[in-house]
């Protein structure tokens, strides 16, 4: 086993629910006469034989107990004639029920489209392949958020920009004549979790994509996702009518650059009937965008939305923004730079925003543009792939991230106004909604660089699905379909995989520390990192270390970014005694010898956490260790050997972290602690000449 299948394994179920499951889909009754129809029927076919043991008997009409009916109103007559009450499903939702079909029981997966009842079928395979049991189904799933969107950061080269799982699956070159079957199968593993839309290419974006021969390749890709309810996008550099048109400006408001980019639109939508449309980084890390000619964000957006609208496209503008002038805190730069832009952008404008308002980091405090922006669809930006959070060779579950994220209370229209009610459109009342994340996806065999990282694929696609899914019951179900079902195993993995993210924090950024990692390619501690072209990118810019205390001041009395988020939500975080813990750090600066809630002081305090990090990895390890006998060996020896370099590595973080730090504290290590194995010059002098993913 290599990975590759991800958890559409399909393995033999055991032989108690095996029984079961043959006698209740005894036969399938699903119709091919489209592209997304056979593509379900394909996948049914595949995981119930292998579940089973046995191709599954096809059937046009149900003829025997233990029928299973997929399909539409539409598309199966059986269907039409029992019914069913689908009218709140929508284009993709589905119900599975247990229904008697002329006296004899069957099972009945139904949806308004086909994409629905492929979605309804995965679910239904979900079932078997966890174990559970088929009787008495009553289910209904409507996806709470409309676009769930992947961003692969891949460049035409097929580098991919913070990836670490090899190079980008798209094989532009051999594209369009070459069909890798890899491409069905990212296609089945997406729509198998509900994702339906993918930017192909890298935000850091090369206008060539939008060339003739580049979108006969995109078409090419299209192609291949559409039976799957995918559609594709692509990130659209915004001087692209200079680049590749000829023109000498691509100021927004201009008459001919309006004209390029109207043909450009046209010309997509020849050739991509379903195109989604643009997403674009604009003004930020030197790309170029509207304010280059004077324009707004609003400007920009609106220019590319027009062209977009009639169809049917959107554009996802991101908030990921810089200034060349450098602020005096980087936290309330797209706060200050979009807020006031609210209810400018067009109906088919998303402003895309990161999770929080630095950049990925292993913990962040919810950005404070949700709530902020009511009258705009804002976007979710999860990053998968994890640039900050040890590459694919760190175990670390984003599931419980995402989950803390996305239950956020912004307080925006009083309490319970969550993130995750601003993200779906339910706050205010949106029509467009969306969710995205920067895909940890590559060439590698098992597609994400490591094992457990297909996790975090996977609890994507299912909190876009529905952002209040538990971040728990997502990797119960992900191990049982990806390892085992055996409790034994499940239980102690899922209990590893919880603690994971809190591990990772502690041991590289506990209490709301944040960007101490190497320079550039961003691995590593480098908590010393000075200097260079701009101070917000570096590690003393944020950790603000001094022989009195550490710590960013973002209070009222600092650099005040806590005034961007609502009154409620302020207060907390401005107040010492009151911000969680986990942000302390973030958002005050505290003497090295002030009290936290354990009674420590907070030099101890930070000690104490980085030694924990480390302490639950090494739980971590020997955990899994002793589970060999429930994985096979390829996967569980890498898994092994990952753990063992995250062993080495957390240690490396707590005490390269620790010798710098204790530099300005000049406090002593608590009882019963270890110093560093090396001096900080050692840590220091550790270097990276290459490191997979940097931007080139
Ligand atoms: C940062 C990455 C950089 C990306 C940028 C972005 O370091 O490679 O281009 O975000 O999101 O996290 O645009």
């Amino acid at each position: 086993e290599d990975g590759y299948e991800l958890w559409l394994r399909y393995r033999p179920a055991a032989d108690a629910a095996a029984q079961a499951y043959r006698a209740q889909v005894a036969q399938v009754v699903a119709p091919a006469a489209s592209d997304t129809q056979r593509a379900t029927r394909d996948e049914l076919s595949r995981g119930l034989r292998g579940l089973l043991g046995r191709a599954p008997m096809l059937a046009d009409a149900p003829t025997a107990a233990g029928a299973l009916l997929v399909g539409t109103p539409a598309s199966l007559p059986s269907i039409d004639r029992l019914g069913l009450d689908l009218d709140d499903l929508g284009e993709e939702g589905y119900l599975i029920r247990s229904v008697r079909v002329d006296g004899r029981a069957a099972t009945v997966v139904a949806a308004n489209s086909d994409t629905g009842a492929l979605y309804g079928a995965f679910h239904l395979l979900r079932l078997m392949q966890s174990g559970q049991p088929l009787e008495a189904l009553d289910l209904r799933e409507v996806p709470k958020v409309g676009l769930r969107v992947l961003n692969h950061w891949d460049d035409l080269n097929r580098h991919v920009e913070r990836g670490y799982s090899g190079q980008s699956i798209w094989d532009w070159h051999r594209l369009p004549g070459w069909l890798d079957p890899r491409y069905t199968d990212y296609a089945r593993a997406n729509a198998s979790i509900g994702i339906n839309g993918t930017v192909l290419n890298n935000v850091n974006a090369n206008a060539q994509i939008l060339t003739a021969p580049y979108l006969d390749k995109v078409a090419a890709l299209a192609g291949v996702m559409r039976p799957y309810g995918i559609r594709v996008y692509v990130s659209a550099r915004f001087s692209a009518p200079m680049e590749i048109g000829g023109l000498d400006t691509a100021d927004p408001l201009d008459p001919a650059v309006r004209r390029w980019w109207q043909a450009k639109a046209d010309e997509i939508y020849a050739k991509v009937p379903d195109f989604g449309g643009f997403l674009v980084k604009a003004n930020s890390e030197g790309q170029p965008g509207p304010q280059d000619f004077g324009r707004s964000h609003a400007d920009g957006a609106n220019m590319l939305a027009e062209v977009l609208a009639p169809h049917g496209g959107v554009v996802m503008w991101r908030a990921f923004v810089y200034s060349d002038e450098e602020p005096d805190d980087r936290h309330k730069q797209a706060y200050t730079e979009f807020v006031p832009h609210d209810g400018e952008f067009r109906d088919n404008v998303l402003v895309q925003v990161k999770n929080g308002a630095i950049d990925f980091q292993p913990r962040e405090p919810f950005h404070p543009l949700f709530g902020a922006m009511p009258k705009t669809p804002l976007m979710m930006e999860f990053q998968i792939t994890k640039e900050y959070l040890g590459f694919a060779t760190h175990l670390v579950y984003l599931g419980p991230m995402y989950e803390e994220v996305l239950r956020a209370d912004t307080h925006a229209k009083g309490p319970g106004s969550t993130v995750a009610k601003v993200v779906d459109g339910s706050l205010e009342g949106h029509a467009l909604s969306g969710i995205a994340g920067v895909a940890n996806i590559g060439s590698d065999r098992n597609w994400s660089g490591s094992h457990f990282d297909q996790a975090n694929w996977y609890v994507f696609g299912r909190m876009a699905w529905d952002p209040s899914v538990d971040a728990r019951t997502v990797a119960q179900e992900w191990t049982r379909m990806t390892f085992s079902t055996d409790p034994a195993f499940v239980e102690p993995v899922v209990e590893m995989m919880m603690a994971s993210h809190q591990a990772a924090v502690d041991y590289m950024t506990p209490l709301g520390l944040h960007h101490l990692m190497g320079r550039g390619h961003h691995y590593g501690p480098a908590p010393w990192v000075e200097g260079g072209p701009r101070a917000d990118w570096t590690s003393v810019y944020f950790h603000r270390a001094t022989k009195e205390g550490i710590g960013f001041d973002r209070t009222t009395s600092g650099s005040d970014a806590v005034s961007q988020y609502a009154p409620p939500v302020a207060e907390v975080f401005n107040d010492p005694a009151r911000v969680p813990e986990e942000f302390l750090l973030w958002f005050h600066h505290r003497p090295w010898t002030s009290r936290v809630a354990s009674g420590r002081t907070l030099w101890d305090e930070l000690v104490h956490r980085y030694s924990r990090g480390v302490g639950e990895v090494a739980r971590m390890r020997e955990t899994w260790t002793g589970l060999d006998r429930y994985v096979d060996p390829e996967r569980h020896h890498q898994v092994e050997r990952f753990l063992a370099i995250q062993q080495q590595e957390a240690q490396w973080w707590r005490d390269a972290s620790i010798a710098y730090f204790q530099t300005f504290s000049g406090l002593p290590l608590p009882e019963g602690e270890a110093p560093p194995a090396q001096s900080l010059e050692y840590y220091k002098s550790l270097e990276f000449p290459y490191a997979p993913g940097d931007t080139q």
